[in-house]
């Protein structure tokens, strides 16, 4: 076994021996690791500066209760926590996911992607992520609102601009980010714009941030296909998830001529053969806050489906767009018996690793999460330059530079992809230049 080999093993039997039972990150650490070999036998300044044990380990790691009281006066005691991975690029930076299933596992494996993610921007974004096991579903406003407030009176000890600046992600948007603000300003006595991303664009917001991770997935998409006989125009396109990744990227994927005909939540899912109402899913799953069989029962040409999955629907692009491992080996089987030609990730870490292998063995195009779908954080990179400088830029200008971001993206891990010997391995390609940005950023910094 060479040195490289070895390492990559050593820093592999850590995380399992460090983190015991927590499967999503070992799985994340393993789908990373996994491709770096090329990268490290090159480079034994990395194995040399324990790169590898260094990365695989968060900086910090910060859990706190969480107490609220719900409408009807009853206590509720939820755990918070934040993972503050690796800031050798910058702040950390990352979402707060509120969901049920939400703990250290979940959080510490999306901090780790977020870490290559952010590097891919080019932006000096470290990486992190936080969140509770808070679930807002069937919550009113003022329950939404207390709960925040009460996250945030111990997270507001952690986070500044300079330090960490969370954003979305499950469960948390516009609404929560508005009320964690506040209480962010209330105790720190500070109107300081830059401590959080997705903020309105009343009071410190960036134009398309909201439409960002979905509009920029789709941007990678067509990166995707610029070289092939396929084009978004005239495909049909099924996403996952009905939140704010999978509308925006049906928004876009209609923009641009594609047909959406399919998306779920966690009750189920929609065909829609006339191609999704995007107003009526904004306005079910976002304004009315319902399930999305209300969708169906509002419009004639959709049918709701509560058994089987989404990926049952056929398609030529899909775009899972809900959560982690929600795409698995044979749903990836009968997506490429179906004659589906793309996927690309609009969630993080949505394909499971044997339906990774599915896809690269049946030549279906894949575009990994970290690339695809980086434009959700971009665009709060964006967000806090413009809060640095004390202005707003246009819809447009935000949106040109989203996608000037995303075609980086893709030609980055495109060519890093044929530099290591893996032409058309997305992949492998995110992974390793992610990786040597952080990695050359960690040893130029020294042992820390
Ligand atoms: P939202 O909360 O807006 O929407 C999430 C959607 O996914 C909902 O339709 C939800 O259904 C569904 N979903 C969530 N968990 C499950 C589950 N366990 N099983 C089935 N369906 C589920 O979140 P986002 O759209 O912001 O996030 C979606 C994904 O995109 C996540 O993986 C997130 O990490 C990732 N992401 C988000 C970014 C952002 O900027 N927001 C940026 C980059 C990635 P239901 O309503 O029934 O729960
Ligand atoms: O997974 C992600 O990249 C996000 N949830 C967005 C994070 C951010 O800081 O905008």
């Amino acid at each position: 076994m060479s040195d490289a080999d070895a390492a990559l093993h050593a820093a592999l039997a850590t995380v399992e021996r460090r983190n015991p039972g927590q499967h999503l990150f070992r799985q994340a650490a393993h789908e990373v690791l996994e491709s770096l070999a090329p990268v490290v036998k090159q480079h034994p300044e990395y194995v040399e500066g324990a790169i590898l044990e260094r990365m695989v380990e968060p900086e910090r790691v910060i859990s706190f209760r969480v107490p609220w009281v719900d409408d009807s006066g009853k206590i509720h005691v939820q755990r918070g926590f934040r993972v503050q991975f690796n800031s050798a690029l910058g702040p950390y930076k990352g979402g707060l996911r509120f969901h049920k299933t939400v703990d250290e596992d979940t959080l510490k494996f999306l901090g780790f992607e977020q870490v290559f993610k952010n590097a891919l921007t080019g932006l000096e974004l470290g990486g992190g992520k936080g969140g509770s096991d808070f679930d807002p579903h069937g919550r009113s406003d003022n329950e939404v609102m207390r709960f925040c407030q009460s996250f945030m009176a111990e997270l507001a000890h952690h986070i500044g601009e300079y330090t960490d600046v969370p954003a979305g992600d499950i469960g948390v948007g516009g609404r929560e980010i508005g009320y964690m603000f506040g209480q962010y300003r209330k105790i720190t006595g500070r109107f300081e714009s830059g401590v959080l991303t997705g903020k309105g664009i009343g009071y410190g917001g960036s134009w398309a941030r909201t439409e960002a991770t979905g509009y920029g997935l789709v941007y990678f998409v067509r990166e995707m296909l610029r070289e092939t006989d396929y084009s978004l125009e005239g495909s049909r396109v099924v996403v996952s998830g009905s939140g704010n990744v999978a509308i925006y990227a049906a928004k876009k994927a209609s923009q641009l001529g594609a047909t959406v005909v399919g998306c779920s939540d966690s009750s189920g899912y929609v065909v829609d053969e006339e191609g999704l109402d995007l107003d009526l899913l904004c306005d079910v799953k976002e304004v009315r806050r319902e399930r999305l069989s209300a969708y169906a029962s509002d419009r004639s040409s959709a049918e709701f489906v509560d058994s089987g999955s989404v990926w049952d629907i056929d398609c030529d692009i899909a775009l899972p767009c809900a959560t982690q491992n929600e795409l698995d080996g044979d749903a990836a089987r009968t997506l490429a018996e179906n004659g589906c030609r793309v996927v690309a990730e609009g969630a993080n870490m949505p394909c499971t690793e044997e339906a990774v292998h599915v896809f690269q063995e049946q030549g279906v195009l894949f575009g990994p999460a970290k690339a695809a779908n980086a434009g959700g954080v971009a665009t709060s990179g964006l967000e806090m330059r413009q809060n640095a400088g004390r202005l707003q830029w246009d819809f447009e200008r935000v949106d040109s530079e989203l996608d000037r971001i995303m075609t980086n993206i893709h030609a980055t891990a495109a060519s890093t992809a044929e530099e290591y010997g893996m032409p058309g391995d997305l992949v492998a390609g995110a992974n390793i230049a992610g990786f040597r940005k952080v990695a050359d950023a960690m040893l130029a910094q020294g042992v820390i």
